[in-house]
């Protein structure tokens, strides 16, 4: 049936809600066998670009001047760098610091969500290095004292990163305790379940699929509803002084 003009997407000065129906496939400079979703950059205001990549069977990433992390929401993806080779399954990940050549390539079809951030560097520490993981292999914690409510952080922290990505798992029920409001910005992909996230002055219902960008300070709660988990993917800026996102002025600290 025609939706008649209707969505939930919604785009407000500090957030956005893309959701599936409206999303428009696009192919990135080097893609090959490869079309991609771009959900955030800064042509919205973001500090970072993430994307949704969409891969035939052999289909390839093009490559990035910044740092780059990959998750595989779904299929099999080969990542070569540094003279080696690792293949990224569902959940699987990799972190590739910036000027780090690579080449990421599916052998089947799959899909990947893909976060690109120009390195922030500190004086006298070092860059991080490449990752490869799964978040099979990561262990959840309870987010304050709520233990329906479990976090994984997928990148250490650690001062040398300047972005974290995260996971988070609501029991049905659960919620934030607290409405946020931080000076990080936020990319967020629902990966399953549904809920009501409360974006600024609105709330809305939300669920598997969608993606959500949150400007710093945006007001932000969510509270899962359902029969299942809903969980999340989840990136923030971290550890960098907040002069330094201005252009001008000091970055350095
Ligand atoms: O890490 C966070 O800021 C996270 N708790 N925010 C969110 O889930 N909207
Ligand atoms: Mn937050």
């Amino acid at each position: 049936m025609h939706n008649l003009g209707q969505t939930r997407s919604a785009q407000k000065d500090n957030h956005v809600l893309l959701t599936p129906d409206t999303f428009v496939r696009t192919v990135l400079p080097g893609m090959n066998g490869c079309t991609a979703v771009v959900h955030t950059g800064p042509a919205m205001g973001a500090k970072f670009t993430e994307y949704t990549a969409a891969f035939e069977d052999g289909g390839e990433l093009g490559q990035t001047s910044a740092q780059r992390f990959i998750y595989v929401l779904n299929g099999e993806l080969k990542l070569e760098a540094d003279g080696s080779e690792a293949d990224l399954n569902d959940r699987g990940y990799a972190y590739l610091p910036q000027g780090l050549p690579h080449r990421v390539t599916a052998t089947r079809v799959s899909l990947a969500t893909v976060i690109e951030k120009t390195y922030q560097p500190l004086p006298s520490i070092e860059p991080p290095s490449a990752i490869v993981s799964s978040e099979d292999a990561v262990s959840s914690q309870a987010l304050g004292d709520d233990s329906s409510l479990r976090v994984k952080l997928l990148l250490p922290d650690l001062m040398q990163f300047d972005f974290a990505v995260n996971s988070m798992v609501y029991q049905p029920g659960a919620s934030l305790s607290q409405v946020e409001m931080h000076i990080m910005e936020h990319g967020l992909l629902m990966l399953e379940g549904g809920g009501i996230y409360r974006l600024g002055d609105s709330w809305y219902p939300v669920t598997a699929g969608d993606f959500i960008w949150m400007a710093p300070w945006c007001p932000q709660w969510f509270g899962a509803i359902g029969k299942v988990p809903a969980k999340y993917l989840i990136y923030k800026d971290a550890n960098r002084y907040p002069l330094s996102a201005t252009p001008g002025t000091d970055s350095s600290r």
